[in-house]
């Protein structure tokens, strides 16, 4: 039986930076308190699961140390598990990996896909959680000078492919993986918009599809007003307006640090597909896994 959780709609993802610099957020949650209310609020707010990391990966920015992540991510981890919260790390390290696995998180989210620690995959094969294997190539610091594409969505795909293909050899189920175009990952603001338009060609590898475009800086120019790109705390509508898309298309899940505007916009491509209204306190997957979906 596959760990992912599965829902008839698109499933929301809310984001809890234990960070003092991520680039939407940073340092709102940086104490592991502070991380865990915030999480707590993010469900009461209707969030299917939560993204805990510990580790910035904004544009330019050095490595977090191995122990300083830890240190973050660990106990918030830990706490939320507790309190039935279905919790996905956002981290790169197999170590991270291993340690929250046996503190309560069942879905590991490697923004690296596989390449940034050869360990990982062997660590999650061993501690069975789910996997997502999103689009990547190489550290902060390098990736916006690898945006060269012949063709964004086909090498996207083909290069996605290859990781997953790893990840399989390696011992992870494939009921396990879920797959990420990246976007904004040694991406341009046009490549960004481009995976996003052919959404589906990622959809179309089997595997369930997480999306996260929260507040990312291509949404800025389409806001800008006044040349002025707007802040990222101020595209959580444009946000919103991805996830319709989104939810329209069948994807998984979006990964984004607002959630009451994303369950909004989930609610009504249902209704305008004709699925029914929901109540959002019956409609929630927190603590089942549940088989199928889409
Ligand atoms: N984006 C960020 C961090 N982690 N994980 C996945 N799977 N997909 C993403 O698009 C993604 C991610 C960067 O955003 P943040 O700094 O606001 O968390």
């Amino acid at each position: 039986m596959s760990r992912i959780p599965h829902a008839p709609r698109t499933q929301v993802m809310g984001i809890v930076n234990v960070t003092p610099d991520s680039f939407s957020d940073g340092g709102d949650h940086a104490t592991v308190e502070a991380a865990i209310a915030h999480g707590l609020r993010l469900l009461d707010e209707g969030a299917d699961m939560l993204d805990v990391g510990g580790e910035s990966t904004r544009p330019g920015i050095a490595r977090t140390p191995e122990d300083e992540e830890l240190r973050r991510v660990v106990p918030v981890v830990e706490a939320l598990a507790a309190q039935g919260a279905i919790v996905s790390v956002d981290t790169m390290r197999a170590s991270v990996a291993r340690a929250t696995a046996a503190v309560g998180a069942r879905i590991i989210n490697d923004v690296s896909g596989g390449l940034a620690d050869p360990e990982m995959f062997g660590v999650v094969a061993q501690a069975g959680v789910a996997y997502v294997v999103m689009h990547w190539r190489g550290h902060s610091t390098e990736m916006d000078r690898r945006t060269g594409y012949t063709d964004v969505v086909a090498e996207v795909h083909a290069e996605m492919v290859e990781q997953v293909d790893k990840a399989l050899a390696a011992g992870i189920p494939a009921d396990d993986i879920i797959v990420d175009p990246g976007i904004g990952f040694a991406k341009t603001r046009e490549q960004d918009w481009e995976l996003l338009r052919h959404v589906d060609v990622f959809g179309s590898l089997g595997y369930p599809v997480l999306i996260g475009v929260s507040r990312k800086r291509f949404l800025g120019d389409v806001l800008a007003r006044d040349h002025r790109p707007s802040t990222p705390k101020e595209r959580d509508f444009a946000t919103a307006a991805v996830t319709g898309w989104m939810a329209e298309r069948g994807i998984w899940a979006v990964r984004t640090h607002e959630v009451r505007a994303q369950r909004d916009a989930i609610a009504v491509v249902g209704a305008l597909r004709g699925d029914g209204p929901r109540d959002a306190a019956a409609d929630r997957v927190v603590g089942t896994f549940l088989e199928g979906g889409f």
